[in-house]
């Protein structure tokens, strides 16, 4: 009897949690609860964390899990690494459904950085305006660079005061559009952004709408993930699921 437990939070999930309930498969769709009011989904959904490898192996056990699909974000490193440890360590089938990242093409002024402390000393210099645009847990990185006018989006009204002295705060939840973010983009006079390599299509509204302002991008590379099966596409993981040995699991 196969049991999924489906990691989820992005746009990939929602289309994985949709083809598990059209198969007539028993799953769970994990939030970490970051947000206040995460979407449904079509099947079972739980919110929080596990507790670490640990508490996440517990969770497998307890739940009975057969398969564990991690359709997070390329940049939810933490999950990813715990879900790669607990499936090895109870030989329980691992897949990734993943994005491909995002690649720089006519017109696209990138700057590559590896992390976000690399992209908040890529701002040293006098006062810019900037699209930062990495959600709201990591707005603390850029606070040595306070001479910026800040444009941030967040999922939900912030509940204390944000870490940069001039700033902008938007709240919206995905996904963007290109006419919407060039508008944003106009409106603020923004002259540089700052972005994650998400990849997909959900956040790439801002990484177009700069290409046609003709304005540079600092583009924060993926951390790095523990190895693990990766597919691109729904009907991949689907083919898994039905015959993991196909896969070569
Ligand atoms: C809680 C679930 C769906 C999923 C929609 C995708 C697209 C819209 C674009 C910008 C970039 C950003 C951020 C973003 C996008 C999708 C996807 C995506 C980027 C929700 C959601 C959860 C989260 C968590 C949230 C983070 C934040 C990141 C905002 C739901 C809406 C910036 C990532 O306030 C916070 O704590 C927010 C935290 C992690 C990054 C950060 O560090 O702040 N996503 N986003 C998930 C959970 O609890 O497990 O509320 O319904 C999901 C989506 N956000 O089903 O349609 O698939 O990527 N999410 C980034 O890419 O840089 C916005 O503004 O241009
Ligand atoms: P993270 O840093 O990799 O994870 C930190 C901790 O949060 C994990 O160790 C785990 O806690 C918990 N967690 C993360 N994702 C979870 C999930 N799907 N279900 C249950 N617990 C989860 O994660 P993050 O970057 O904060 O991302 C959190 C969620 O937002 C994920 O669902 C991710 O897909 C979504 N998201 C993130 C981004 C982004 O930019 N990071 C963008 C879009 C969506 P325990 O150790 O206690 O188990």
């Amino acid at each position: 009897m196969t049991r999924i437990l489906l990691l989820g939070g992005t746009t990939e999930a929602g289309l994985m949690a949709r083809a598990i309930a059209d198969a007539g498969l028993e799953g769970v769709y994990s939030y970490a609860g970051r947000t206040d009011a995460p979407l449904g989904q079509p099947i079972h959904m739980r919110v929080g964390g596990f507790g670490g490898v640990e508490g996440l192996r517990a969770y497998l056990a307890a739940e009975g899990i057969t398969h564990v699909i991690d359709a997070t974000h390329p940049f939810a490193a933490q999950m990813s690494g715990n879900a790669v440890a607990a499936c090895a360590a109870m030989d329980i089938p691992l897949i990734a459904l993943e994005r491909a990242p995002w690649v720089a093409g006519e017109g696209d002024r990138w700057t590559h950085l590896a992390d976000l402390g690399a992209a908040a000393a890529a701002l040293s210099g006098p006062a810019r305006r900037v699209f930062l645009a990495i959600g709201r847990q990591h707005l603390a990185a850029f606070t040595g660079q306070p001479q910026h006018h800040y444009l941030v989006r967040l999922v939900d009204a912030p509940d204390a005061p944000l870490p940069l002295p001039q700033v902008r705060v938007i709240v919206a939840r995905g996904p963007f559009d290109m006419a919407g973010d060039t508008a944003l983009m106009r409106d603020h006079g923004t002259d540089i952004v700052v972005a994650k390599n998400a990849g997909g299509k959900g956040a790439v509204a801002k990484i177009a709408a700069a290409r046609a302002l003709g304005l540079p991008v600092l583009m924060i590379d993926r951390p790095v993930i523990p190895v693990r099966r990766v597919a691109r596409t729904v009907a991949e993981v689907m083919g898994w699921l039905d015959h993991p040995a196909r896969l070569g699991v």
